[in-house]
């Protein structure tokens, strides 16, 4: 199959590109700098595609534990050119259901932190609900295996699936990041505000931080505020960008 080859070939060949998207405290400044890595596949003729092109794809050719393998290669790569950063940047990386419960992935995860000498304190992994509620055991197994490593984790895209407050409950995750799909109208839809406050609220009880996806402009970022949503993360904070044009000290924030 056509897209199989593309995406083993880009594998292979490393045309793989990793982005970055900026992760911002709601209410003044927090102690470290954080940002989600975003997979983008570099074509022939510099044409960069989003995942949106190629992720079912690979996920139907059982091809993202290795996607995901050479993401978290090539992230701990940056990382270790990148060495005065570690005391004050997080980086999130994106685990697929497949990936995660994928036999391996543990002593992949210790061999790259030993290669590339990465402090776990450095990374957070963000799994979705239902990758972390589809093969419940042994994903959990997974989770406090990493977490006992010092990893941090976060439920991505939470509210959008089947998981519920019960799942949430006995996951060990730091972060719960409200799917976009609640925050981008928030500012005109009070059945959103009325979700994601609720959200907050029992993530808050629960010592989770949370983090709002898709957050566009001014007005949501307020409504945030009023809530108490800890993070946010969108085009209005800031769009997905090259890794390697990444320049922490240019990007201050105050
Ligand atoms: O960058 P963009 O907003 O187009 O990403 C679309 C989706 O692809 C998001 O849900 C994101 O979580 C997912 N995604 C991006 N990069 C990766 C990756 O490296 N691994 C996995 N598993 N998913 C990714
Ligand atoms: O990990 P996740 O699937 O949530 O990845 C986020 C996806 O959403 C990426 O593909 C990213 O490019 C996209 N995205 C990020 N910020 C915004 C935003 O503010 N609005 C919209 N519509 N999409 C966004
Ligand atoms: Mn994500
Ligand atoms: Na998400």
């Amino acid at each position: 199959p056509l897209w199989a080859m593309r995406i083993n070939d880009a594998i292979v060949n490393d045309d793989l590109v990793l982005f970055y998207q900026p992760i911002e405290p709601v209410h003044g400044s927090s102690d470290k700098r954080k940002c989600e890595i975003l997979l983008r596949i570099k074509e022939e003729g510099g044409r960069i595609l989003a995942p949106g092109q190629f992720i079912a794809a690979a996920e139907r050719f059982n091809l993202m534990p290795q996607v995901d393998r050479a993401v978290i290669r090539k992230s701990f790569e940056w990382l270790a050119r990148n060495s005065h950063l570690w005391d004050s940047q997080v980086i999130s990386i994106n685990l697929s259901g497949t990936t995660l419960s994928s036999d391996g992935l543990v002593s992949y995860i210790d061999q790259m932190c030993e290669t590339y000498r990465i402090p776990s304190h450095t990374v957070c992994f963000e799994v979705t609900e239902t990758a972390a509620i589809g093969n419940e055991n042994h994903a959990l197994e997974i989770l406090h295996a990493l977490r006992r490593r010092g990893f941090a984790f976060a439920l991505d895209d939470f509210g959008s699936g089947f998981a519920s407050y019960g799942y949430l409950r006995q996951l060990p995750v730091d972060y719960v990041k409200i799917d976009g799909c609640f925050v981008r109208n928030l500012a005109n839809n009070p059945k959103d505000y009325a979700i994601v406050k609720s959200i907050h609220d029992v993530c808050r009880v629960m010592g989770i931080e949370t983090v709002a996806e898709f957050v566009e402009d001014q007005e949501t970022l307020q409504r945030l505020k009023t809530i108490g949503v800890n993070y946010a993360q969108g085009y209005g904070l800031g769009r997905p960008k090259d890794l390697e044009t990444y320049h922490p000290v240019l990007e201050a924030q105050d």
